[in-house]
Protein backbone atom coordinates (compact mmCIF):
# COMPACT_ATOMS: atom_id res chain seq x y z
CA UNK A 1 0.00 0.00 0.00
CA UNK A 2 0.94 3.72 -0.53
CA UNK A 3 -0.10 6.34 1.23
CA UNK A 4 1.00 9.49 1.65
CA UNK A 5 1.04 9.60 5.14
CA UNK A 6 3.37 11.49 7.65
CA UNK A 7 4.67 9.34 10.48
CA UNK A 8 6.67 11.81 11.62
CA UNK A 9 4.02 14.23 12.79
CA UNK A 10 3.13 13.90 16.48
CA UNK A 11 -0.74 14.51 16.85
CA UNK A 12 -2.80 15.60 20.04
CA UNK A 13 -6.46 15.32 20.94
CA UNK A 14 -9.07 15.59 23.20
CA UNK A 15 -10.02 11.88 23.92
CA UNK A 16 -13.11 11.51 26.30
CA UNK A 17 -16.18 13.77 25.23
CA UNK A 18 -15.86 17.68 26.23
CA UNK A 19 -17.98 17.74 29.40
CA UNK A 20 -18.11 17.89 32.88
CA UNK A 21 -16.83 14.81 34.39
CA UNK A 22 -14.52 12.70 36.58
CA UNK A 23 -11.77 12.45 34.06
CA UNK A 24 -10.39 14.09 31.12
CA UNK A 25 -7.90 12.73 28.80
CA UNK A 26 -5.98 13.97 26.13
CA UNK A 27 -3.80 11.97 24.14
CA UNK A 28 -0.88 12.33 22.31
CA UNK A 29 1.11 9.80 19.72
CA UNK A 30 4.27 10.11 17.75
CA UNK A 31 8.04 10.21 18.11
CA UNK A 32 7.72 13.67 20.13
CA UNK A 33 5.00 12.16 22.60
CA UNK A 34 7.94 12.36 25.47
CA UNK A 35 9.57 15.17 24.67
CA UNK A 36 6.19 17.09 24.64
CA UNK A 37 5.01 15.48 28.28
CA UNK A 38 8.52 16.61 28.97
CA UNK A 39 7.88 20.09 28.86
CA UNK A 40 4.77 20.76 30.60
CA UNK A 41 4.48 17.86 32.95
CA UNK A 42 6.75 17.70 36.61
CA UNK A 43 5.98 15.12 39.59
CA UNK A 44 7.44 18.05 41.94
CA UNK A 45 4.77 21.04 42.45
CA UNK A 46 7.92 23.46 43.30
CA UNK A 47 10.20 23.06 40.54
CA UNK A 48 10.28 21.51 36.74
CA UNK A 49 10.99 17.74 37.31
CA UNK A 50 10.07 15.77 34.29
CA UNK A 51 10.86 11.98 35.42
CA UNK A 52 12.31 9.20 33.56
CA UNK A 53 9.24 7.85 31.65
CA UNK A 54 9.55 4.05 31.40
CA UNK A 55 6.46 2.29 29.40
CA UNK A 56 3.70 0.84 31.01
CA UNK A 57 4.28 3.07 34.34
CA UNK A 58 1.64 5.48 35.68
CA UNK A 59 3.02 9.13 36.77
CA UNK A 60 1.37 11.44 39.13
CA UNK A 61 2.71 15.38 38.98
CA UNK A 62 1.09 18.73 37.69
CA UNK A 63 0.62 19.93 34.24
CA UNK A 64 2.28 23.68 34.13
CA UNK A 65 2.07 26.12 31.35
CA UNK A 66 5.84 27.48 31.85
CA UNK A 67 4.89 29.00 35.81
CA UNK A 68 1.24 28.52 35.70
CA UNK A 69 -0.45 25.16 37.21
CA UNK A 70 -2.41 24.28 34.54
CA UNK A 71 -3.62 20.48 36.72
CA UNK A 72 -3.16 17.61 39.06
CA UNK A 73 -3.02 14.73 36.62
CA UNK A 74 -1.70 11.67 36.04
CA UNK A 75 0.10 10.09 32.49
CA UNK A 76 0.49 6.93 31.02
CA UNK A 77 2.85 6.29 28.76
CA UNK A 78 2.82 3.27 26.04
CA UNK A 79 6.21 2.82 24.38
CA UNK A 80 6.16 2.23 20.58
CA UNK A 81 5.36 -0.52 19.28
CA UNK A 82 3.43 -1.57 21.93
CA UNK A 83 0.40 1.22 22.23
CA UNK A 84 -3.28 1.79 20.18
CA UNK A 85 -1.71 3.16 17.18
CA UNK A 86 1.96 1.61 16.94
CA UNK A 87 3.44 4.89 18.15
CA UNK A 88 5.10 6.04 21.43
CA UNK A 89 1.69 7.36 22.97
CA UNK A 90 1.07 9.80 26.21
CA UNK A 91 -1.90 9.82 27.84
CA UNK A 92 -2.71 12.67 30.35
CA UNK A 93 -5.78 12.31 32.80
CA UNK A 94 -6.80 15.35 34.01
CA UNK A 95 -10.06 16.11 36.22
CA UNK A 96 -12.82 16.46 33.39
CA UNK A 97 -13.81 20.20 33.01
CA UNK A 98 -13.46 21.83 29.82
CA UNK A 99 -11.76 24.46 30.35
CA UNK A 100 -9.05 22.50 32.01
CA UNK A 101 -8.85 19.68 28.98
CA UNK A 102 -9.05 22.48 26.42
CA UNK A 103 -5.64 24.01 27.89
CA UNK A 104 -4.22 20.93 27.97
CA UNK A 105 -4.57 20.26 24.49
CA UNK A 106 -3.81 23.94 24.06
CA UNK A 107 -0.44 23.33 25.93
CA UNK A 108 0.56 19.83 23.91
CA UNK A 109 0.20 21.94 20.52
CA UNK A 110 2.37 24.42 21.86
CA UNK A 111 4.58 21.91 22.54
CA UNK A 112 5.33 20.98 19.52
CA UNK A 113 2.08 18.35 18.66
CA UNK A 114 -0.02 18.91 15.62
CA UNK A 115 -3.84 18.86 16.02
CA UNK A 116 -5.29 15.36 15.10
CA UNK A 117 -7.64 14.53 12.43
CA UNK A 118 -10.74 12.71 13.27
CA UNK A 119 -9.87 9.44 13.15
CA UNK A 120 -6.45 9.90 13.13
CA UNK A 121 -4.99 7.54 15.68
CA UNK A 122 -6.99 4.57 14.73
CA UNK A 123 -6.02 5.23 11.13
CA UNK A 124 -2.41 5.14 12.68
CA UNK A 125 -3.44 2.16 14.02
CA UNK A 126 -4.29 0.63 11.09
CA UNK A 127 -1.34 1.69 9.05
CA UNK A 128 0.87 0.31 11.62
CA UNK A 129 -0.34 -3.00 11.35
CA UNK A 130 -2.23 -2.77 14.91
CA UNK A 131 -5.67 -2.84 13.54
CA UNK A 132 -6.95 -4.21 10.47
CA UNK A 133 -9.84 -2.33 8.45
CA UNK A 134 -12.83 -4.67 9.54
CA UNK A 135 -11.30 -4.19 13.06
CA UNK A 136 -11.03 -0.28 13.08
CA UNK A 137 -14.98 -0.57 12.01
CA UNK A 138 -15.96 -2.81 14.63
CA UNK A 139 -14.38 0.52 17.11
CA UNK A 140 -16.69 2.52 15.19
CA UNK A 141 -19.91 0.05 15.72
CA UNK A 142 -18.86 -0.18 19.21
CA UNK A 143 -18.84 3.22 20.28
CA UNK A 144 -22.10 4.36 18.28
CA UNK A 145 -23.86 0.98 19.30
CA UNK A 146 -27.50 1.15 20.75
CA UNK A 147 -28.27 -2.01 21.93
CA UNK A 148 -26.50 -4.71 23.92
CA UNK A 149 -26.92 -7.14 21.18
CA UNK A 150 -25.18 -4.71 18.60
CA UNK A 151 -22.09 -4.25 21.29
CA UNK A 152 -21.74 -7.58 22.02
CA UNK A 153 -21.44 -8.25 17.93
CA UNK A 154 -19.14 -5.37 17.31
CA UNK A 155 -16.66 -5.98 20.22
CA UNK A 156 -16.61 -10.00 18.61
CA UNK A 157 -15.95 -8.22 15.14
CA UNK A 158 -13.50 -6.25 17.45
CA UNK A 159 -11.64 -8.98 18.83
CA UNK A 160 -11.31 -10.47 15.04
CA UNK A 161 -14.69 -13.03 14.38
CA UNK A 162 -14.81 -11.81 11.00
CA UNK A 163 -11.56 -11.13 10.31
CA UNK A 164 -10.04 -14.23 10.85
CA UNK A 165 -12.91 -16.21 9.29
CA UNK A 166 -11.51 -13.56 6.08
CA UNK A 167 -8.65 -14.30 6.17
CA UNK A 168 -8.93 -18.06 6.59
CA UNK A 169 -10.85 -18.12 3.10
CA UNK A 170 -8.09 -15.52 1.51
CA UNK A 171 -5.88 -17.97 2.43
CA UNK A 172 -7.44 -21.26 1.15
CA UNK A 173 -8.24 -19.32 -2.13
CA UNK A 174 -4.84 -18.10 -2.15
CA UNK A 175 -3.65 -21.82 -1.95
CA UNK A 176 -5.85 -22.89 -4.97
CA UNK A 177 -4.53 -19.56 -7.26
CA UNK A 178 -1.19 -20.63 -6.10
CA UNK A 179 -1.81 -24.37 -7.96
CA UNK A 180 -3.04 -22.59 -10.90
CA UNK A 181 -0.71 -20.26 -11.40
CA UNK A 182 2.18 -22.64 -10.60
CA UNK A 183 0.67 -25.03 -13.60
CA UNK A 184 0.57 -21.45 -15.99
CA UNK A 185 3.80 -21.00 -15.10
CA UNK A 186 5.74 -24.16 -15.52
CA UNK A 187 3.69 -26.26 -17.74
CA UNK A 188 6.45 -28.82 -17.99
CA UNK A 189 7.18 -29.57 -14.49
CA UNK A 190 3.80 -28.94 -12.71
CA UNK A 191 0.37 -30.48 -13.69
CA UNK A 192 -2.82 -28.38 -13.81
CA UNK A 193 -5.24 -28.66 -10.96
CA UNK A 194 -8.32 -31.52 -11.75
CA UNK A 195 -11.13 -29.12 -13.16
CA UNK A 196 -13.20 -30.88 -10.65
CA UNK A 197 -10.67 -30.40 -7.74
CA UNK A 198 -11.17 -26.29 -8.15
CA UNK A 199 -14.72 -26.73 -8.64
CA UNK A 200 -14.98 -28.55 -5.12
CA UNK A 201 -12.92 -25.59 -3.68
CA UNK A 202 -15.09 -22.96 -5.31
CA UNK A 203 -18.39 -23.95 -4.22
CA UNK A 204 -16.89 -24.59 -0.62
CA UNK A 205 -15.91 -20.84 -0.61
CA UNK A 206 -18.91 -19.71 -2.44
CA UNK A 207 -21.00 -21.44 0.71
CA UNK A 208 -18.87 -19.79 3.12
CA UNK A 209 -19.91 -16.08 1.56
CA UNK A 210 -23.43 -17.01 1.70
CA UNK A 211 -22.60 -18.42 5.15
CA UNK A 212 -21.98 -14.71 6.05
CA UNK A 213 -24.24 -13.38 4.15
CA UNK A 214 -26.97 -14.43 5.59
CA UNK A 215 -26.78 -12.02 8.72
CA UNK A 216 -26.54 -9.09 6.66
CA UNK A 217 -30.33 -7.81 6.83
CA UNK A 218 -29.95 -8.16 10.70
CA UNK A 219 -26.47 -6.56 11.20
CA UNK A 220 -27.76 -3.55 8.97
CA UNK A 221 -30.59 -3.69 11.38
CA UNK A 222 -28.82 -3.63 14.36
CA UNK A 223 -26.73 -0.66 12.81
CA UNK A 224 -29.06 1.61 11.40
CA UNK A 225 -32.63 0.73 13.27
CA UNK A 226 -36.04 0.89 12.68
CA UNK A 227 -38.76 3.63 12.36
CA UNK A 228 -41.77 2.23 13.35
CA UNK A 229 -44.76 5.27 13.28
CA UNK A 230 -48.24 5.30 14.65
CA UNK A 231 -51.06 6.55 12.59
CA UNK A 232 -55.05 5.82 13.72
CA UNK A 233 -57.78 9.00 13.65
CA UNK A 234 -57.57 11.01 17.28
CA UNK A 235 -58.27 9.38 20.15
CA UNK A 236 -57.33 5.81 18.67
CA UNK A 237 -55.10 5.42 21.72
CA UNK A 238 -51.98 5.99 20.09
CA UNK A 239 -50.19 8.10 22.35
CA UNK A 240 -51.59 5.44 25.32
CA UNK A 241 -50.03 2.84 23.26
CA UNK A 242 -46.68 4.70 22.61
CA UNK A 243 -46.45 5.49 26.06
CA UNK A 244 -47.15 2.08 26.87
CA UNK A 245 -44.59 0.82 24.81
CA UNK A 246 -41.81 2.91 26.40
CA UNK A 247 -42.72 2.19 29.56
CA UNK A 248 -43.28 6.16 30.26
CA UNK A 249 -45.53 9.23 29.68
CA UNK A 250 -43.65 10.57 27.21
CA UNK A 251 -46.89 11.84 25.07
CA UNK A 252 -49.96 13.77 26.12
CA UNK A 253 -52.59 11.44 26.35
CA UNK A 254 -56.63 13.26 26.40
CA UNK A 255 -59.99 12.21 26.30
CA UNK A 256 -59.72 15.32 23.67
CA UNK A 257 -59.29 14.47 20.20
CA UNK A 258 -56.40 16.29 18.59
CA UNK A 259 -54.58 16.39 21.65
CA UNK A 260 -51.01 15.29 19.75
CA UNK A 261 -49.88 17.57 17.11
CA UNK A 262 -45.95 17.14 16.76
CA UNK A 263 -43.94 14.00 15.95
CA UNK A 264 -42.88 12.51 19.26
CA UNK A 265 -40.01 10.13 18.78
CA UNK A 266 -38.08 7.77 21.58
CA UNK A 267 -36.39 5.08 21.10
CA UNK A 268 -36.28 1.54 22.57
CA UNK A 269 -34.74 -2.11 21.78
CA UNK A 270 -36.29 -4.98 20.58
CA UNK A 271 -33.90 -7.44 20.52
CA UNK A 272 -31.16 -6.00 19.67
CA UNK A 273 -32.62 -3.29 17.31
CA UNK A 274 -32.77 -0.05 18.18
CA UNK A 275 -36.11 0.96 17.34
CA UNK A 276 -37.81 4.64 17.16
CA UNK A 277 -41.12 4.48 17.82
CA UNK A 278 -43.20 7.35 16.65
CA UNK A 279 -46.06 9.08 17.95
CA UNK A 280 -48.48 11.53 15.31
CA UNK A 281 -50.86 13.18 15.55
CA UNK A 282 -54.37 11.65 14.64
CA UNK A 283 -55.80 12.17 10.90
CA UNK A 284 -59.03 13.20 10.33
CA UNK A 285 -60.26 15.95 7.56
CA UNK A 286 -59.70 19.65 9.28
CA UNK A 287 -62.90 22.12 7.70
CA UNK A 288 -62.11 24.83 10.21
CA UNK A 289 -59.86 28.04 9.78
CA UNK A 290 -59.60 29.06 13.32
CA UNK A 291 -56.09 29.22 14.34
CA UNK A 292 -56.00 25.84 16.94
CA UNK A 293 -57.29 23.81 13.59
CA UNK A 294 -54.76 25.43 11.49
CA UNK A 295 -52.28 24.05 13.93
CA UNK A 296 -53.50 20.72 13.92
CA UNK A 297 -54.04 20.85 10.23
CA UNK A 298 -50.00 21.06 9.53
CA UNK A 299 -49.42 18.33 12.45
CA UNK A 300 -51.39 16.15 10.22
CA UNK A 301 -49.48 16.65 7.39
CA UNK A 302 -46.13 16.07 9.15
CA UNK A 303 -47.37 12.90 9.97
CA UNK A 304 -48.59 11.98 6.69
CA UNK A 305 -45.11 12.12 5.48
CA UNK A 306 -43.18 10.86 8.83
CA UNK A 307 -45.69 7.67 7.90
CA UNK A 308 -44.89 7.46 4.08
CA UNK A 309 -41.11 7.31 5.41
CA UNK A 310 -41.22 4.80 8.29
CA UNK A 311 -40.17 0.94 7.62
CA UNK A 312 -43.22 -0.56 9.85
CA UNK A 313 -46.69 1.54 10.30
CA UNK A 314 -48.75 0.56 13.87
CA UNK A 315 -52.38 1.33 12.49
CA UNK A 316 -54.45 2.00 15.50
CA UNK A 317 -58.13 1.56 15.76
CA UNK A 318 -60.18 1.99 18.55
CA UNK A 319 -61.93 -1.54 19.22
CA UNK A 320 -64.56 0.02 21.59
CA UNK A 321 -66.05 2.27 18.65
CA UNK A 322 -65.29 -0.76 15.51
CA UNK A 323 -63.48 -0.19 13.07
CA UNK A 324 -65.37 3.44 11.23
CA UNK A 325 -65.19 4.71 7.92
CA UNK A 326 -62.01 7.17 8.68
CA UNK A 327 -60.32 4.25 10.24
CA UNK A 328 -60.51 2.28 6.75
CA UNK A 329 -59.78 5.93 4.61
CA UNK A 330 -56.23 6.10 6.54
CA UNK A 331 -55.67 1.96 6.10
CA UNK A 332 -56.38 2.50 2.53
CA UNK A 333 -53.40 5.42 2.24
CA UNK A 334 -50.88 2.82 4.66
CA UNK A 335 -51.77 -0.32 2.53
CA UNK A 336 -49.17 -0.23 0.59
CA UNK A 337 -46.04 -0.34 3.58
CA UNK A 338 -45.45 -3.21 5.94
CA UNK A 339 -48.35 -1.97 8.53
CA UNK A 340 -49.00 -4.05 11.68
CA UNK A 341 -52.82 -3.42 12.55
CA UNK A 342 -53.78 -3.34 16.12
CA UNK A 343 -57.14 -3.24 17.83
CA UNK A 344 -56.45 -1.16 20.87
CA UNK A 345 -58.57 -1.07 24.20
CA UNK A 346 -59.47 -4.31 24.26
CA UNK A 347 -60.33 -3.76 27.93
CA UNK A 348 -63.40 -1.94 26.71
CA UNK A 349 -64.79 -4.64 24.73
CA UNK A 350 -64.12 -7.57 27.26
CA UNK A 351 -60.88 -9.82 28.30
CA UNK A 352 -59.56 -11.25 25.46
CA UNK A 353 -58.62 -14.41 27.34
CA UNK A 354 -62.00 -15.02 27.78
CA UNK A 355 -63.72 -15.12 25.03
CA UNK A 356 -63.44 -12.85 21.57
CA UNK A 357 -64.92 -9.06 22.24
CA UNK A 358 -68.66 -8.55 20.57
CA UNK A 359 -67.95 -7.42 17.24
CA UNK A 360 -64.32 -8.21 16.60
CA UNK A 361 -64.94 -11.52 14.83
CA UNK A 362 -67.10 -9.47 11.76
CA UNK A 363 -63.53 -7.17 12.53
CA UNK A 364 -61.30 -10.17 11.90
CA UNK A 365 -63.24 -11.36 8.61
CA UNK A 366 -62.80 -7.73 7.10
CA UNK A 367 -59.00 -7.84 7.83
CA UNK A 368 -58.31 -11.20 6.32
CA UNK A 369 -60.55 -10.73 3.16
CA UNK A 370 -57.54 -10.14 0.81
CA UNK A 371 -58.96 -7.68 -0.95
CA UNK A 372 -58.65 -5.38 1.97
CA UNK A 373 -55.78 -6.61 2.66
CA UNK A 374 -52.45 -7.68 1.08
CA UNK A 375 -51.00 -9.14 3.61
CA UNK A 376 -51.88 -13.06 4.51
CA UNK A 377 -51.40 -13.08 8.57
CA UNK A 378 -53.53 -10.20 8.96
CA UNK A 379 -55.81 -10.28 12.15
CA UNK A 380 -55.47 -7.49 14.08
CA UNK A 381 -53.23 -7.55 17.15
CA UNK A 382 -56.00 -6.96 20.49
CA UNK A 383 -54.31 -5.07 22.37
CA UNK A 384 -54.79 -2.30 25.60
CA UNK A 385 -52.40 0.16 26.40
CA UNK A 386 -54.18 0.83 29.89
CA UNK A 387 -53.93 -2.83 31.41
CA UNK A 388 -51.06 -3.64 29.68
CA UNK A 389 -52.21 -6.23 27.15
CA UNK A 390 -50.51 -7.68 24.25
CA UNK A 391 -47.37 -5.30 24.69
CA UNK A 392 -45.00 -8.17 23.49
CA UNK A 393 -47.46 -9.05 21.17
CA UNK A 394 -46.85 -6.19 19.35
CA UNK A 395 -43.07 -6.00 19.41
CA UNK A 396 -42.54 -9.48 18.32
CA UNK A 397 -44.89 -8.70 15.69
CA UNK A 398 -42.56 -6.07 14.81
CA UNK A 399 -39.46 -8.58 14.78
CA UNK A 400 -41.11 -11.00 12.91
CA UNK A 401 -41.93 -8.13 9.87
CA UNK A 402 -38.38 -7.84 9.96
CA UNK A 403 -35.73 -9.71 10.94
CA UNK A 404 -34.75 -13.22 9.43
CA UNK A 405 -32.42 -14.53 11.11
CA UNK A 406 -30.84 -13.86 14.89
CA UNK A 407 -26.93 -12.43 14.30
CA UNK A 408 -25.57 -13.27 17.48
CA UNK A 409 -25.32 -17.01 16.17
CA UNK A 410 -23.74 -15.42 12.96
CA UNK A 411 -21.62 -12.84 11.13
CA UNK A 412 -22.13 -8.89 11.65
CA UNK A 413 -21.02 -7.08 8.88
CA UNK A 414 -21.54 -3.56 7.32
CA UNK A 415 -22.69 -2.51 3.31
CA UNK A 416 -19.33 -1.82 2.63
CA UNK A 417 -18.48 -5.45 3.82
CA UNK A 418 -21.36 -6.90 1.97
CA UNK A 419 -20.55 -5.22 -0.91
CA UNK A 420 -17.25 -6.88 -1.08
CA UNK A 421 -18.20 -10.42 -0.30
CA UNK A 422 -20.83 -9.88 -3.29
CA UNK A 423 -18.45 -8.80 -5.69
CA UNK A 424 -16.23 -11.83 -4.65
CA UNK A 425 -18.72 -14.60 -4.61
CA UNK A 426 -19.85 -13.52 -8.14
CA UNK A 427 -16.48 -13.68 -9.65
CA UNK A 428 -15.93 -17.11 -7.78
CA UNK A 429 -19.58 -17.82 -9.42
CA UNK A 430 -18.27 -16.83 -12.82
CA UNK A 431 -15.07 -19.08 -11.64
CA UNK A 432 -17.12 -22.10 -10.92
CA UNK A 433 -18.94 -21.51 -14.35
CA UNK A 434 -15.98 -21.73 -16.34
CA UNK A 435 -14.50 -24.72 -14.51
CA UNK A 436 -17.71 -26.17 -15.39
CA UNK A 437 -17.11 -25.41 -18.99
CA UNK A 438 -13.33 -26.85 -18.42
CA UNK A 439 -12.45 -23.13 -20.19
CA UNK A 440 -8.20 -22.58 -19.91
CA UNK A 441 -7.22 -22.17 -16.51
CA UNK A 442 -5.86 -18.59 -17.20
CA UNK A 443 -9.42 -17.71 -17.55
CA UNK A 444 -10.51 -19.22 -14.42
CA UNK A 445 -7.45 -17.50 -13.09
CA UNK A 446 -8.45 -13.93 -13.65
CA UNK A 447 -11.93 -14.57 -11.85
CA UNK A 448 -10.35 -16.06 -8.98
CA UNK A 449 -8.23 -13.23 -8.45
CA UNK A 450 -10.67 -10.80 -8.34
CA UNK A 451 -12.72 -12.67 -6.16
CA UNK A 452 -9.28 -12.75 -3.89
CA UNK A 453 -8.81 -9.22 -3.92
CA UNK A 454 -12.78 -8.39 -3.00
CA UNK A 455 -11.93 -10.48 -0.05
CA UNK A 456 -9.07 -8.77 0.70
CA UNK A 457 -10.99 -5.06 1.09
CA UNK A 458 -12.56 -5.98 4.01
CA UNK A 459 -9.96 -6.01 6.06
CA UNK A 460 -8.06 -3.54 4.13
CA UNK A 461 -5.00 -6.04 2.70
CA UNK A 462 -5.79 -4.46 -0.58
CA UNK A 463 -7.97 -0.91 -0.64
CA UNK A 464 -8.20 2.59 -1.96
CA UNK A 465 -7.29 5.82 0.21
CA UNK A 466 -10.61 7.02 -0.74
CA UNK A 467 -12.56 3.64 1.27
CA UNK A 468 -9.73 4.25 3.86
CA UNK A 469 -10.28 8.03 4.57
CA UNK A 470 -14.23 7.28 4.04
CA UNK A 471 -13.91 4.74 7.03
CA UNK A 472 -11.83 7.03 9.45
CA UNK A 473 -13.58 10.20 8.92
CA UNK A 474 -16.49 8.50 10.58
CA UNK A 475 -14.35 8.29 13.74
CA UNK A 476 -14.56 11.06 16.14
CA UNK A 477 -11.42 13.62 17.18
CA UNK A 478 -9.18 11.76 19.77
CA UNK A 479 -10.12 8.30 18.79
N1 LIG B 1 -59.94 1.99 28.49
C1 LIG B 1 -58.93 2.37 27.73
N2 LIG B 1 -58.79 3.64 27.36
C2 LIG B 1 -57.75 4.01 26.58
C3 LIG B 1 -56.82 3.05 26.12
N3 LIG B 1 -55.92 3.69 25.34
C4 LIG B 1 -56.31 4.99 25.32
N4 LIG B 1 -57.40 5.18 26.06
C5 LIG B 1 -58.10 6.46 26.25
O1 LIG B 1 -58.46 6.98 24.99
C6 LIG B 1 -58.33 8.40 24.97
C7 LIG B 1 -57.43 8.82 23.83
O2 LIG B 1 -56.14 8.29 24.03
P1 LIG B 1 -54.83 8.84 23.32
O3 LIG B 1 -53.76 7.89 23.61
O4 LIG B 1 -54.61 10.27 23.69
O5 LIG B 1 -55.30 8.76 21.80
P2 LIG B 1 -54.51 9.32 20.52
O6 LIG B 1 -54.78 8.36 19.43
O7 LIG B 1 -53.13 9.61 20.83
O8 LIG B 1 -55.30 10.64 20.23
P3 LIG B 1 -54.79 11.94 19.43
O9 LIG B 1 -53.50 12.39 20.00
O10 LIG B 1 -55.88 12.90 19.65
O11 LIG B 1 -54.69 11.57 18.00
C8 LIG B 1 -57.79 8.78 26.34
O12 LIG B 1 -58.85 9.20 27.17
C9 LIG B 1 -57.20 7.49 26.88
O13 LIG B 1 -57.20 7.40 28.28
C10 LIG B 1 -56.98 1.69 26.53
O14 LIG B 1 -56.20 0.79 26.18
N5 LIG B 1 -58.05 1.41 27.31
MG1 LIG C 1 -51.99 11.30 20.72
Amino acid sequence: MSFIFNHNDTIAAIATPLGTGGVGVVRISGKKSLEIISKIFSTAINEHNPPDFNPNRIYHGWIFDTNILIDEVIVLYFKAPHSYTGEDIVEIQGHGGINIIKNILKLCLKSGAGMADKGEFSKRAFMNGKLDLSKAEAVLDLIHSKTDKFSHAAAKNLSGNLSSHINKLRQELLDLLSMVTAAIDFPEEVNEPEYYFIEKKLNYLIEEINRILKNANSSNLMRDGLKVAFAGKPNAGKSSLFNALLDMERSIVTEIPGTTRDIIQESIDIDGIPVTLIDTAGIREINSLNSASQIESIGINLTKNCIENADIVLFVYDLSQGLQNEDMEIFESIKHQKVLKIGTKVDLCCHPERSVPVGIKSLTAYWTDSSVSPQNDSKPLLVSAKEKIGLDLIKNEIKKLVITDDVSHGFCTNIRHQECLIKSKNALLNALNACKNEEIQDLIFIDMKSGLISLGEITGEVVSEEIINNIFENFCIGK
